[in-house]
């Protein structure tokens, strides 16, 4: 049965801004707010959640953050929502899985890259913007973690705009899976494959186009063919604010045996390592982080305002 069809569906509430821009048919962006409860800490979190915000306003889109709260799904958060997330502590993660329990329980819950974009997908919003995606962890041969996110991209029909996936994870591995599984990845205006707050993975990008409307023409032939998997379109932290990769390499290597050491992994891991990084870099890998999620919200916003153009 399709989700049109089904007896029960589940209750998603909007603000205004959103709303209408939906209405409207105007350029949506959703965005994920696991990143505000457990990416930054306070008050970096909240303030940039606001900057993200805005940078997809300025790429020329209205922007979605989305979280649970009440038993409902939430699409656009106000600024006290924000606020609220970003400083009680014990929101927990929600990732696609968690997403019924949590909804029925009623309990406030941070959607990961995954559940935001089944939550995007239902609210009938095409475009993401993320900084980093989940992917196959360093290791997964042995854990078996692999991100939920990979899963659900193959799930989601979403065009999702990112820095690649992040640095802590196995990115050959990652473009693998995405290459297995039929997951489109295009890189815009850059040759490589990013790795979050560096510029480049080491790894090629399968395919480059520095076109805007071309860009949406392909998500929009993608859709046409139909795939029911997401569009990966990546671009690159800037320069003045990327992180040397040869600098973090070493305190991810550590972080990693220190998670093994330590029983982390699971749900938790993910944090575990990007904080170990953030210390052992002083603070400049959460600095490229929050500087990374902007650069990807505005092209973003700028992709999704260009797709709208051709009808998309
Ligand atoms: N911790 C961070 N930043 C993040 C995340 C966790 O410091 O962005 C999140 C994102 O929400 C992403 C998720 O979707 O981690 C992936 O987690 P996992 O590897 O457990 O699937
Ligand atoms: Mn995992």
């Amino acid at each position: 049965m399709s989700p049109a069809m089904s007896s029960v569906s589940v209750p998603i509430t909007y603000t205004e801004e959103v709303r209408e821009a939906l209405h409207e048919g105007r350029a949506v962006v959703a965005l994920e707010s696991n990143v505000i409860t457990h990416g930054l800490p306070y008050p970096d979190n909240a303030a940039t959640a606001r900057k993200v915000e805005d940078a997809v306003r300025a790429g020329g889109a209205v922007p979605a953050t989305i979280c649970i709260d009440g038993g409902a799904i939430r699409v656009g958060m106000t600024e006290a929502d924000v606020e609220r997330f970003a400083s009680l502590p014990g929101i927990p993660k929600v990732s696609s899985r968690d997403m019924p329990v949590v909804l029925a329980r009623g309990g406030p819950g941070a959607t990961t890259v995954a559940s935001s974009v089944v939550a995007a997908e239902l609210a009938g919003i095409r475009w993401f913007s993320s900084a980093g995606i989940g992917g196959v962890h360093r290791g997964a041969q042995e854990t078996f973690d692999v991100s939920s996110d990979l899963i659900q991209f193959t799930r989601s029909r979403l065009a999702v705009v990112c820095a690649g996936a992040k640095m802590i994870l196995d990115l050959g591995l990652t473009l693998e899976y995405l290459e297995t599984h039929c997951v489109p990845v295009v890189a815009y205006r850059s040759d490589d494959f990013p790795a979050f707050y560096c510029r480049t993975s080491g790894h090629r990008a399968p395919h480059r186009i520095d076109d805007e409307t071309a860009l949406a023409r392909a998500v929009e032939a993608h859709r046409a063919l139909g795939s029911p998997t997401s569009f990966l379109i990546t671009t690159p932290v800037r320069e003045e604010d990327a992180v040397d990769s040869a600098e973090v390499d070493a305190a991810i290597r550590e972080a990693v045996t220190a998670a093994a050491r330590d029983g982390v992994s699971g749900q938790g891991l993910t944090k575990y390592l990007m904080r170990a990084v953030d210390a052992a870099t002083d603070g400049r890998s959460a600095k490229a982080n929050m500087a990374v999620l902007a650069t990807c919200a505005e092209a973003a916003g700028r992709l999704a305002a260009a797709h709208s153009t051709i009808g998309g």
